[in-house]
C-alpha cells in the first residue's frame, strides 16, 4: 500500500506539466533542502565556565551565535577525543580574546553557519583558571546522541587534559553586532 501510494505520487509527478515547484513529503520526490535560517544563541561565561547551552542541535544552513558576558573567555574548534586542543591549524574556527568587556555583553557576538550534520566539538581555550578543564568549558552542536561521543563522556576527558591549547590564528566565524534582542536578558547579566 505505501508502495503503491508512492507509485501514485510519482505518477501524477511526472504526468504533471506544471512547472511550479510541488511540496514535497518525506524522500519521495527529488529532495529540496529547506533552509529555516535558525538562529541559536549560545551565551559564554553564563553561570561562570560554561556555554550556555552547552548542547546545541542545528540544521544545514543555520546560525549558531555566541553572546560574551562580563569575563575573559573564548571558543575553538577541537574534536570529541582532544577537548582542549585545536584542530589542526587552519582548521575550525577560534573566536580570538576580543569579547572581553568590562560590564554586561560584549554587543558583538561570534557566529558561525552550520554546514553540515557532523559534530562540532569546542571548549573555551582561556588558559588562566583552565576554563576548559575546571568548567569544564566545553560545548558541541549536533553531537550524535546514539553513540557514545556525548558531551558528558567529552568532560571526562577533558578533566585530564592539562594545560588548553591557544590557537594561533582567530579563524572561521564572523563578528557581528547584535542581530535580534538578547534571548535571556535577565538571566545571567
Ligand atoms: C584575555 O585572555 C587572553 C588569553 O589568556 C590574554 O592573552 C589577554 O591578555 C586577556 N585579555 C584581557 C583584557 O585580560
Ligand atoms: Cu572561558
Amino acid at each position: 500500500m505505501y508502495a503503491s501510494s508512492i507509485f501514485t505520487i510519482l505518477a501524477a509527478a511526472v504526468a504533471s506539466v506544471s512547472a511550479v515547484p510541488t511540496p514535497t513529503e518525506g524522500n519521495m520526490l527529488p529532495s529540496r533542502t529547506f533552509l529555516t535560517g535558525v538562529t541559536h544563541s549560545v551565551v559564554v561565561g553564563r553561570g561562570g565556565l560554561h556555554f550556555d547551552p552547552e548542547n546545541v542541535v542545528a540544521q544545514i544552513g543555520d546560525t549558531v551565535e555566541w553572546h560574551f558576558t562580563a569575563a575573559n573567555h573564548s571558543l575553538a574548534q577541537s574534536d570529541f577525543a582532544h577537548p582542549c586542543k585545536p584542530l589542526a591549524d587552519g582548521t575550525g574556527f577560534f573566536a580570538g580574546f576580543n569579547f572581553v568587556t568590562a560590564e554586561g555583553q560584549n554587543p558583538n557576538v561570534y557566529q558561525i553557519t552550520v554546514v553540515d550534520n557532523s559534530p562540532i566539538w569546542y571548549y573555551c581555550p582561556q588558559t588562566k583558571g583552565n576554563h576548559c578543564q575546571t568548567g569544564p568549558m566545553l560545548g558541541v552542536i549536533n553531537q550524535d546522541f546514539s553513540s557514545d561521543k556525548t558531551l558528558n563522556n567529552q568532560k571526562t576527558i577533558a578533566a585530564g587534559t592539562g594545560v588548553s591549547i591557544v590557537p594561533p590564528t582567530i579563524q572561521g566565524g564572523k563578528v557581528g553586532g547584535f542581530q535580534r534582542a538578547n534571548p535571556n536578558p535577565l538571566s545571567g547579566f
